[in-house]
């Protein structure tokens, strides 16, 4: 997968060079993560941050084959910061296989992060629910048994103004559940939302299906009206959605958020409000080798129009402009990254993620960075188990101009970190950040995090 994305970022360069002949170019943002396949997006805003739940479609996957679901975070929209996967298969003792689409909210201070399993007794898809203190986990199995269970997948929770919580999940049928305040029970019986044409669109050529409901339900409420956003018609899928006045229905139909488009043959929608903007999170095929089990997920900004309709999209490769600039005189973490060319991520053993994997010619990208008037120096947490590498820091696109070099030494193993510094000139202004590596053959350096001084 690392080749194939330097390859492809190179071909873009090239294309992009033969066109409009500028030497430099900056690459596409969406997929929001290069370094591995994403599906399934779950938006989530808390304490000023978007935090990202996704599924992980593993590498040659030709059927589903997802093992563990990630998290990801950005102050910005442009900028993720990858925390890794602080829940997997293996959190729930009772599921086998089949880690999908997933949710998380939180309530009281805890996270709840319900996703869609395979009931090892059963055999059947069940919904478990994770639970956490923390955005970024570590998730334990909050009952160790499912919450529901009864073959249908892609839970959504939500709650009222009045308190009352909601999950909803399903395909073929779309169902909810009252849940309790403790959010992981809950009263009454699991509940079947009728689905007709006039509030879920007319399928034609499926008599079994006559909606175009087909699964991935993401239920909000904006301005007193409940909203609805799902996957529509199989296959391939598009994002279509309802509206209500309440939040079992009545359903309406509205119509489409964003047409079949890219190579992914499902779609997964995700919406949140962040810093004045609205954004649509969804997924596509959009990196080298994807496909319908190898996805992506990408995200767009957006208006909701004066009546409170939801504009149609399409899938771009820009993605949105940054909602905000990021501190290069805070400490920033390697694995914060709005494009990443041949490297990878992996926990590091002295906390959070690390970058890792780099070789000669990688490099990182970080957007809106706000030098102001300008930086004296910048220093890096790095570790090398083998000869290092300069951490070259530029400007603009990674030819750009190089406002910095730096030194990494071998220093005896890949987790056995030191601080390297050097000094910075002409960093001014906001600019994209290029982190570029260069150096021997083979592995260079892993990197933890890094800040500049003013
Ligand atoms: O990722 C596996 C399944 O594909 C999800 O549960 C569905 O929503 C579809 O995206």
């Amino acid at each position: 997968m690392r080749y194939a994305i330097r390859k492809a970022v190179a071909w873009t360069v090239g294309i992009f060079c033969a066109v409009v002949v500028f030497p430099a170019v900056a690459v596409a943002d969406n997929p929001i993560v290069q370094h591995i396949y994403t599906a399934d997006p779950a938006p989530m805003v808390h304490n000023g941050r978007v935090y990202l739940y996704t599924g992980h479609d593993e590498d040659g996957s030709t059927t589903f084959t997802m093992k563990e679901w990630r998290v990801w975070s950005s102050a910005d929209m442009v900028n993720w910061t990858d925390h890794g996967s602080p829940m997997s298969l293996a959190t729930f003792s009772w599921a086998s296989t089949n880690a999908w689409a997933g949710h998380t909210i939180q309530r009281n201070g805890m996270f709840y992060w319900y996703v869609p399993v395979t009931n090892r007794a059963t055999g059947r898809m069940a919904i478990g629910v994770g639970v956490s203190n923390s955005p970024t986990g570590p998730f334990r199995d909050a009952l160790g048994r499912p919450l529901v269970e009864n073959g249908e997948i892609d839970p959504a929770a939500f709650i009222d103004d009045n308190g009352q919580a909601y999950l909803y999940w399903g395909n073929p049928n779309l169902w909810y559940v009252r849940l309790n305040p403790d959010m992981i029970s809950y009263s009454g019986s699991a509940t079947r939302i009728p689905l007709t044409t006039a509030g879920f669109g007319t399928r034609t050529g499926n008599p079994s299906r006559p909606t175009l409901y087909e699964e991935a339900p993401w239920v909000y409420k904006r301005n007193g009206l409940y909203y609805n956003v799902f996957a529509a018609q199989c296959c391939s899928e598009f994002i279509a959605y309802s509206t209500a006045p309440g939040p079992t229905g009545p359903w309406t139909y509205r119509g489409t958020v964003m047409p079949t488009q890219g190579r992914s043959f499902t779609n997964h929608a995700g919406i949140v409000d962040y810093k004045g903007s609205s954004y649509f999170f969804y997924h596509n095929g959009a990196l080298p080798g994807g496909s319908g089990y190898t996805r992506s997920v990408a995200v767009e900004k957006f208006a909701y129009n004066a009546d409170g309709t939801i504009p149609m999209m399409t899938m771009t490769t820009s993605g949105p402009p940054p909602a905000d600039t990021l501190n290069p005189y805070a400490r920033q973490e390697a694995e914060t990254i709005a494009w990443g060319s041949g490297i990878e991520t992996e926990p590091a053993g002295e906390g959070t993620m690390n970058v890792g994997w780099i070789e000669n010619g990688d490099w990182i990208k970080v957007k809106a960075v706000a030098f102001g008037a300008g930086a004296k120096s910048f220093t890096a947490r790095v570790a090398s188990g083998a000869g290092g590498g300069t951490v070259e820091l530029r400007l603009g696109n990674e030819n750009g101009s190089v406002v910095g070099r730096c030194a990494v030494p071998g220093t005896g193993g890949w987790q056995n970190w030191t601080n390297v510094s050097c000094p910075v000139s002409g960093a001014t202004g906001t600019q994209e950040l290029f982190l570029r590596f260069t150096g021997g053959s083979g592995y260079l350096l892993n990197m933890n995090w890094w800040q500049f001084t003013s």
